[in-house]
């Protein structure tokens, strides 16, 4: 394929600015790249964090969003893994297999094109989003809120056709990111007790992680109640708001749960909360994982005893989840009835109404707003 190809998308034009609906310009794959149609997107608070000018590695003017499905309609000169046809989710941690990160074991985090993934750019350093001859960055290497997209081989997950890509989407970021941080950083275990800060799509899947590793206490906390009725169903066995209690949140659930919990998981980005959930874990064992992403210059503290006392604080990117090798396996989970996605789709809109999405996000009406291409 050769032509450069015209497309419906969303541009963030500036920080703080709604998204404005055009057409642009997206160049041909080049080599090792592919071409994707994007059926549908989930909206992440990430999209609106980096919207809202307080990522570091927010790039302007970029086509966001990042919990995608598509199927690949052309690929560049080299490309075997996938072929044109293909149902495909785009990885915004991908994995090449041959970086040091991928042959450690240890990680997800595949470094191979890390650095110009961050500047919004291919692996070549360029661009393939152009308005009128003015280029446009790309976003997490995905830039899913684009009818067509350009990525890197590396950066797809090849999926079952039978999954409707309009629900298999969110496991593209939210999903994974939630149930993973569960079973594969944390590796919660059967009977463990759970404190999950914050009921959006990833505190919501971190509940359907700790429930499919059969923990036997799993405490939800939120400051929208609206969010406990699902939290519940999903199998929260008590939903808190913080509001209710006088005194620092931790000590409410270290009392509940005689001294502390065996894991904790912040699914906010806000660095308060970060500390509570460290400061609920159990003395000796307790471990508290971060997942929600913070703003530029923020810090977390806590007192350093509560490290020397046993407890462990760490962090997970897209759940720990090797894009290439493990999402397709996640699918077939899906498509077996493990777990279930419609839960957390609560509003669907064409991507002409997408400021909407994250105006129900900023809200706290909606869990996921998908975007239908
Ligand atoms: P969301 O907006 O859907 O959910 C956030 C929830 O936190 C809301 O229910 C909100 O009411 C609640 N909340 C806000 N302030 C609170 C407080 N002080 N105490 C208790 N609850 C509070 O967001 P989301 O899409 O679920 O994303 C959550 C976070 O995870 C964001 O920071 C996002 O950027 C991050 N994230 C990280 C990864 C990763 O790989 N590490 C992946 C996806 C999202
Ligand atoms: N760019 C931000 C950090 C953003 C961040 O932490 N992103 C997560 C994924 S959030 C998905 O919704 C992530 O995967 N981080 C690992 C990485 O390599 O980006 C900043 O602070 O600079
Ligand atoms: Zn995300
Ligand atoms: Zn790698």
């Amino acid at each position: 394929m050769s032509d450069m190809i015209k497309s419906k998308a969303a541009i963030a034009w500036g920080p703080g600015q709604p998204l404005s609906i055009e057409e642009v310009d997206v160049m041909p794959p080049k080599a090792g790249e592919v071409l994707v149609r994007i059926v549908a997107t989930g909206v992440c608070h990430t999209d609106a964090f980096t919207l809202s000018g307080d990522d570091p590695e927010g790039n302007f003017p970029a086509i966001l969003g990042h919990e995608g499905g598509g199927v690949v309609a052309a690929v560049g000169e080299g490309v075997t893994s996938v072929a044109v046809g293909d149902h495909v989710i785009p990885l915004y941690t991908p994995e090449c297999g041959e970086c040091k990160f991928c042959l450690s074991g240890k990680t997800n985090l595949c470094q191979k094109i890390r650095e110009t993934q961050g500047k919004g750019l291919m692996p070549d350093g360029t661009t393939r989003f152009y308005k009128d001859g003015q280029p446009i960055f790309h976003y997490m290497g995905c830039s899913t809120f684009s009818e067509y997209t350009v990525l890197p081989e590396i950066s797809l997950a090849k999926v079952n056709k039978e999954a409707p890509l309009e629900e298999v989407c969110l496991l593209g970021c939210g999903v994974t990111t939630g149930m993973g941080a569960v079973m594969n950083t944390a590796k919660v275990e059967e009977g463990a007790t759970v404190a999950i800060f914050g009921l959006g799509g990833i505190g919501l899947s971190a509940i359907i992680g700790a429930t499919m590793a059969k923990a036997s206490r799993i405490i939800g906390i939120d400051i929208n109640e609206s969010k406990f009725d699902l939290a519940r169903q999903l199998g929260a066995t008590d939903c808190i708001n913080p509001k209710d209690y006088d005194k620092p949140i931790q000590e409410v659930i270290v009392e509940l749960t005689d001294g502390g919990v065996d894991y904790s998981f912040e699914c906010i980005g806000n660095v308060d909360v970060m500390r509570s959930a460290l400061e609920c874990c159990h003395k000796g064992w307790g471990e508290s994982v971060i997942i929600g992403v913070a703003g530029a210059g923020q810090e977390i503290s806590t007192r350093p005893f509560q490290l020397v006392t046993g407890r462990v604080w760490k962090g997970s990117a897209f759940g720990g989840v090797k894009g290439r090798s493990e999402l397709p396996g996640i699918v077939e989970q899906y498509l077996r009835g493990e777990f279930k996605l419609n839960d957390f789709i609560t509003h669907t809109m064409g991507l002409e109404d997408i400021n909407e999405a994250f105006e129900l996000m900023h809200e706290g009406k909606s869990i996921r707003s998908v975007i239908h291409f």
